[in-house]
């Protein structure tokens, strides 16, 4: 074969991305150090992202490993560019099947607002969501928020990485699927990839004393994947804005306005006092939780900055 490709392209997955490298993990159970292939279009594919399923060659005699090309995606989780380049959208993860909500009921205090606007980001996104409870240590009483949530058909799973409770439950309802873990900063996404795939080591970090805030630890995106489980961490999962969507949609994507949008009086109530609109009804009678109605508002407020 001397300096010849060596054999047919095989397939695997990005696990780490740079910018003229990568790394694959071949589906034979190896990870290769890759070259992009020079007939790739690098512009058009500055957007390799981890998750992304790619075709690859190992290393011959004279040519390292390189990506030939790139398996078309299921799903992706990205935000535009910068206000010049829109359309150059920045994707943080593809192929993923489910966001995973970490949240803590202190340290920082529980939030239902982050958690609503993840949840908001999942359907968005056209993926799962399963909420995580870290931290239970601290406090084991599930928020009534969680309850609620659950009953929308949204998973909870209550765990704490510090005491290694929950963790199996935690498995259970990741195995099979590839999933991002989101979350504000602090709440233990990285500590739970330490618990979950003993032998990794991402940075974990300090929550500040005064305000119980994290310090924005992880500033790469790597893929783990050990037994079954597979979970991308991403530090631009955590300020994700909503984008892309106009005010008008954004209630679509909460889950439980649905069976009322169809109702309001006028067809473009933004359900923020108009007569005639279902969702507040729904809200006064008690049908809509309160804090359900709050976030969608707060995030829609948040929409006119940017
Ligand atoms: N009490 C308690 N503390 C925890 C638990 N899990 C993580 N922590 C602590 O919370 C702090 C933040 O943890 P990280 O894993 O760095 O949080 P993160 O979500 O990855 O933060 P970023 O990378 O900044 O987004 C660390 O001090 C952890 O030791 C837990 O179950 N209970
Ligand atoms: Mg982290
Ligand atoms: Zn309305």
């Amino acid at each position: 074969m001397g300096g010849n490709l060596e054999g047919s392209p095989l397939l695997g997955t990005l696990v780490e991305v740079q910018r003229r490298t990568a790394t694959v993990a071949g589906d034979d159970g190896v990870d290769y150090h890759c070259q992009y292939s020079p007939t790739i279009d690098l512009a058009g594919f500055s957007n390799f992202a981890v998750g992304d399923r790619v075709t690859f060659i190992r290393a011959g005699t004279q040519q390292e490993a390189m990506i030939t090309g790139i398996l078309p995606r299921t799903s992706k989780i990205s935000r535009p560019g910068p206000m010049d380049r829109r359309s150059d959208e920045l994707i943080l993860a593809a192929n993923v099947d489910a966001l995973v909500v970490v949240t803590t009921p202190a340290k920082p205090d529980f939030n239902p607002r982050m958690v609503d606007r993840y949840l908001a980001l999942a359907e968005i996104f056209s993926i799962d969501a399963i909420i995580c409870m870290n931290k239970v240590d601290l406090d084991d009483k599930l928020p009534e928020e969680l309850t609620y949530l659950r009953g929308l058909g949204y998973p909870v799973v209550s765990v704490s990485a510090k005491l290694d409770i929950g963790l199996e439950d935690l498995r259970k309802a990741l195995q099979g699927i590839k999933v991002v873990l989101s979350g504000p900063s602090g709440v233990g996404k990285s500590s739970l990839i330490r618990k979950l795939f003993p032998g990794s080591d991402p940075e974990v970090g300090d929550v500040r004393k005064g305000d119980g805030k994290g310090r924005h630890t992880t500033t790469t995106s790597n893929l783990y994947r050990d037994g079954g489980v597979c979970i991308i961490d991403t530090p631009g999962i955590r300020e994700l804005g909503i984008v892309g969507v106009t005010k008008r949609e954004l209630a679509d994507y909460w889950r439980d306005f649905r069976p009322y949008l169809q109702l309001c009086r006028f067809r473009d109530c933004a359900h923020k006092g108009e007569p005639g609109c279902a969702v507040l009804a729904a809200v006064a009678s008690g049908k809509l939780p309160d804090f359900r109605y709050q976030s969608y508002l707060r995030i829609q407020e948040s929409m006119d900055e940017g």
